[in-house]
């Protein structure tokens, strides 16, 4: 049988945390034959309640659960891990500004990237959930880097809960199932700036474009839909969306390790420059996974209005960079 595999969940005492671990230690992001080894990580003040998470985690008595180990130490935490998900960070509390949201986490950002360049496997894939997502995993990648061990391409953002969101907007609207819905990207960073574009999704051979055919739709429902959709279920459920990000992070990580069948999938990755978006950004893009890698899709046609769209949400990106940027030394 396999050896296992380490992976570390930051933040594992919260909500999301309650949602991911489990589907973590059932096999559904790795495998139902790869045993796992969880290394959460906490706070000081949340090591009990992650006690109590780890009590019901043995409660479940999963087979292919090889090992867990709780700590507030990053250095511990990350030892030796391939599977690193960053979903702790700081919530903007009353009165908080957007500056100083990005201050508080470019710190915790900046201990975590440096943990990970020092004491993770040189294989690890990050993927980084935590708000602000792109620019936490922006400088956790910068952070790792000057360590050489981990590759700068290996931190990774998520927006696959936009494209998990998109994809059922999609779906209602065509009636066609969401399994059926090939070629959707989610272009940017995870916020209301995102451009969800379905210019190229196809349902068994259909242009889902010519099916809806009605520009005022995506303009006017789609988009706000899809941009506002967190917000919109913390207005409902008092809490922000808990279970269906943790799906997608297991998304994540499951299509990256064990490929996406050919098919389309969005990742925060770092740009190489391509489709004009600056070097070392990173920023949703259309990806298709395979043997433990993903590969850009490349060459699309990129028409004016999304030119303007994606524009928009980079603009954003450059702007929480630029806000960081002394942080980083
Ligand atoms: P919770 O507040 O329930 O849990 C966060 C946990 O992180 C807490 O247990 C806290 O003690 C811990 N934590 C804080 N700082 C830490 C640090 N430096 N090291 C380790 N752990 C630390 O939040 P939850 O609802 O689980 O959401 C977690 C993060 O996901 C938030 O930043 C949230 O904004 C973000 N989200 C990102 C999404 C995405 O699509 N990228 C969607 C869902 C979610 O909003």
């Amino acid at each position: 049988s396999k050896s296992p595999i380490r992976v570390t969940v930051t933040g594992a005492a919260g909500q999301i945390g309650y949602s991911l671990l489990f589907r973590i230690a059932s096999g559904e992001m790795l495998g139902k034959d790869q045993p796992v080894i969880l290394q959460l990580l906490d706070l000081p003040q949340a090591q009990k309640a992650l006690a109590g998470v780890i009590m019901e985690l043995e409660d479940c008595a999963f087979p292919l659960l090889a090992g867990v180990i709780a700590t507030d130490d990053p250095a511990v935490a990350f030892k030796d891990t391939q599977a690193a998900l960053l979903v702790g960070a700081r919530p903007r509390g009353p009165g908080m500004e957007r500056k100083d949201l990005l201050a508080e986490n470019a710190k915790i950002f900046t201990v975590q990237g440096a943990a990970i360049g020092q004491y993770a496997a040189p294989d690890c894939r990050v993927l980084v959930v935590g708000n602000p997502c792109n620019t936490n995993a922006y400088i956790a990648k910068e952070s790792a880097k000057k360590f050489g061990r981990v590759p700068s391409k290996n931190f990774t953002a998520m927006l696959r809960l936009d494209h998990n969101r998109a994809l059922s907007q999609l779906s209602s609207k065509t009636g066609r199932p969401v399994s059926s819905l090939k070629n959707l990207i989610v272009w940017g960073n995870h916020s209301p700036t995102m451009y969800a574009d379905y210019r190229f999704v196809t349902s068994n051979g259909d242009k889902v474009k010519a099916l809806i055919n009605d520009e005022a739709w995506n303009r006017d429902v789609f988009l706000p839909t899809v941009g506002k959709r967190g917000a919109a279920i913390i207005e409902a459920r008092g809490l922000s969306s808990a279970a269906s990000a943790a799906n997608a992070a297991i998304d994540h990580m499951r299509d990256w390790f064990l490929g996406s069948n050919g098919e389309w999938v969005t990742m925060g990755i770092e740009s190489d420059g391509s489709y004009g978006i600056p070097e070392g950004i990173i920023y949703g893009v259309p990806v298709i996974t395979a043997n433990g890698e993903f590969k850009r899709v490349e060459g699309l046609e990129i028409d004016e209005f999304s030119r303007e769209k994606m524009n928009f949400t980079l603009k954003e990106l450059e702007e929480e960079r630029a806000g960081v940027a002394d942080l980083l030394g």
